[in-house]
C-alpha cells in the first residue's frame, strides 16, 4: 500500500497579492502532490473561516502562518502513513481535529489545503487522472462514464469588489450555449474578450482589469456594461440568444442596506419586490441565462418569489446564499429557492463535504456551477473537479490571467484526452 509519508505547508501568494496556504503531500512511493486554497473577497456570512494572522505588522494582517502552523504541528503528525485514498475517513478526521462547526480553530484555508493534496495523492497512488480518481469518488458504486464537459462562463466585466467600484453588480458574464463544445466555447469568450476591450478602446475607456481578468471601465449604470457586451457580441460572427448568452452575478447582499436594494441606474431604492421587477426587465431586454446571487443571503421569500418568476427561463444561482453549504442547500431545494448552486470548495472547508454537496444539489434537481475565487494560484484542481463530477457550468473569471487561463488550459487537455473534442 501506498501511504502518506510527510505533509507540509508554506505561505505563497494569491493573484492579488495575499499569502495563502501551499502544502505539498510526500507519498512512501517517492511521489509528491502539492496543492494550494484561493481566496474570495465577496465572502458570503455562511461560508467556512479562513484563518488570518491579524498581524498588522505581517501582510496587513492578512498573514496565514497560524494556519501553516496547524498544517505543520496539529494535521500532518495525525496523517502520516495513512492510506491517501481513503478520501472520506482522512477528511472525517481532520474535521473532528477542529471540531468547530465553521472549522475555526484550524482554519478552512489549513483543512482544504491538506484535504485537496489527499485527493491528489489518493489519484496518484491509484495512478488515475484527477478528474477520473474524482469520479470514482463521487459515483461509488455508480457507472463512471464522464462523457460531457462543462460549459464555461466568462466574466468579461468585473464590477461590485472585484472592480474600481463604480458598478454595483460584481460579474457581467457572456455564456456560450452548452451544444458547443468545449474548445469552440472557449474560443467564443476569447473573442468577445478581445472584441469588448476594441468596443472600450475606441470609446476611450479605461480597459484595465480587475481581479478576475474581466475588464473595469468608468461607466456610470450596470446597464451601460451590458449595452457594451452586446455591441462586443454583434461584432463576433456568434448569434446572440442562439450561440451566445448574457449572464449576471450581482452578489447582490454588498448593495442592498436595510430591507431595499440601491443601485445606481435606479435613483430610488428599491424594496425585494420592486426589485424583482427590474431585474425581469433586465432579463427581458438582455435574455439572461445566468443569475446569481440576485438577492442577498438572507432574502429567502426573495428567493423563492425569484425562482417562481423567472425559474423556468433563467438559471437562479446560490452562491453567497448557499455558501457550498448541506443545510442551506437543503433548505433551498425544499423551500424551491433557487435552481442552480455555485461549488466553491473553500466555502464548506473539505473535499469530501463539497462532493456531499454536489450529489444533493443533483438529487434535488439543481445545476452545478463549479467556481473560482477571485483570488487565486496556479492550481487547477476546480477544473478536474468540474468533469470528475459532471458540472454543468464552470466560473473561472475572464479567458486572461495566468491564473485563470490555468483552469482553462487545464479543461483544454481533458477535453483532449478523454477525445470528447
Ligand atoms: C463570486 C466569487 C467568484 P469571491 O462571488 O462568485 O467570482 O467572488 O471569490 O470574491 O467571493
Ligand atoms: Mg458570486
Amino acid at each position: 500500500m501506498v501511504s502518506i509519508k510527510n505533509i507540509t505547508a508554506l505561505e505563497i501568494l494569491d493573484s492579488r497579492g495575499n499569502p495563502t496556504v501551499e502544502v505539498t503531500l510526500y507519498l512512501s512511493d517517492g511521489q509528491k502532490v502539492v496543492a494550494s486554497v484561493p481566496s474570495g473577497i465577496s465572502v458570503g456570512k455562511y461560508e467556512a473561516l479562513e484563518l488570518r494572522d491579524k498581524d498588522p505588522a505581517r501582510y496587513n494582517g492578512m498573514g496565514v502562518l497560524q494556519a501553516i502552523r496547524n498544517v505543520n504541528e496539529v494535521i500532518a503528525p495525525k496523517l502520516v502513513n495513512l492510506d491517501p485514498v481513503r478520501q472520506g475517513s482522512i477528511d472525517k478526521l481532520l474535521i473532528e481535529l477542529d471540531g468547530t462547526p465553521n472549522k475555526s480553530r484550524l482554519g478552512s484555508n489549513a483543512i482544504l489545503a491538506v484535504s485537496l493534496a489527499v485527493c491528489r495523492a489518493g489519484a496518484a497512488a491509484v495512478n488515475l487522472p484527477l478528474y477520473k480518481y474524482i469520479s470514482e469518488l463521487i459515483n461509488a458504486n455508480l457507472p463512471k462514464t464522464i462523457d460531457k464537459m462543462p460549459t464555461p462562463t466568462f466574466n468579461i466585466i468585473n464590477g461590485g469588489k472585484h472592480g474600481t467600484g463604480n458598478l454595483d453588480f460584481q460579474e457581467f458574464h457572456v455564456v456560450p450555449a452548452s451544444n458547443k463544445r468545449y474548445h469552440e466555447a472557449l474560443r467564443i469568450g476569447e473573442e468577445v474578450y478581445q472584441k469588448l476591450k476594441q468596443v472600450l478602446t475606441s470609446r476611450n475607456a479605461i480597459h484595465s482589469v480587475g481581479d478576475e481578468g474581466g475588464f473595469t471601465p468608468n461607466l456610470y449604470t450596470n446597464t451601460d456594461a451590458l449595452e457594451l457586451m452586446m455591441e462586443a457580441i454583434h461584432m463576433t460572427r456568434y448569434r446572440f440568444g442562439i450561440e451566445i448568452f448574457l449572464g449576471l452575478d450581482l452578489a447582490a447582499s454588498n448593495f442592498k442596506s436595510g430591507e431595499n436594494y440601491h443601485i445606481k441606474d435606479q435613483a430610488t431604492s428599491m424594496n425585494t419586490l420592486e426589485f424583482i421587477e427590474y431585474l425581469a426587465n433586465i432579463h427581458r431586454d438582455y435574455r439572461l441565462l445566468i443569475l446569481e446571487d440576485p438577492l442577498s443571503e438572507d432574502d429567502w421569500q426573495g428567493w423563492k418569489t425569484i425562482t417562481e418568476r423567472l425559474g423556468k427561463e433563467v438559471l437562479l444561482v446560490g452562491d453567497d446564499f448557499l455558501a457550498t453549504n448541506p443545510d442551506r442547500l437543503q433548505k433551498a431545494i425544499s423551500e424551491k429557492a433557487c435552481s442552480a448552486i455555485l461549488v466553491k470548495p473553500n466555502q464548506i472547508g473539505s473535499v469530501s463535504e463539497t462532493l456531499a454537496v454536489i450529489k444533493m444539489a443533483r438529487t434535488g434537481g439543481l445545476k452545478i456551477i463549479v467556481s473560482h475565487r477571485s483570488g487565486e494560484t496556479n492550481d487547477a484542481f476546480v477544473a478536474d473537479l468540474a468533469v470528475g463530477v459532471s458540472a454543468d457550468y464552470v466560473k473561472f473569471g475572464a479567458p486572461a490571467r495566468g491564473e485563470r487561463v490555468a483552469k482553462y488550459n487545464r479543461l483544454i487537455h481533458i477535453e483532449s484526452e478523454l477525445k470528447l473534442i
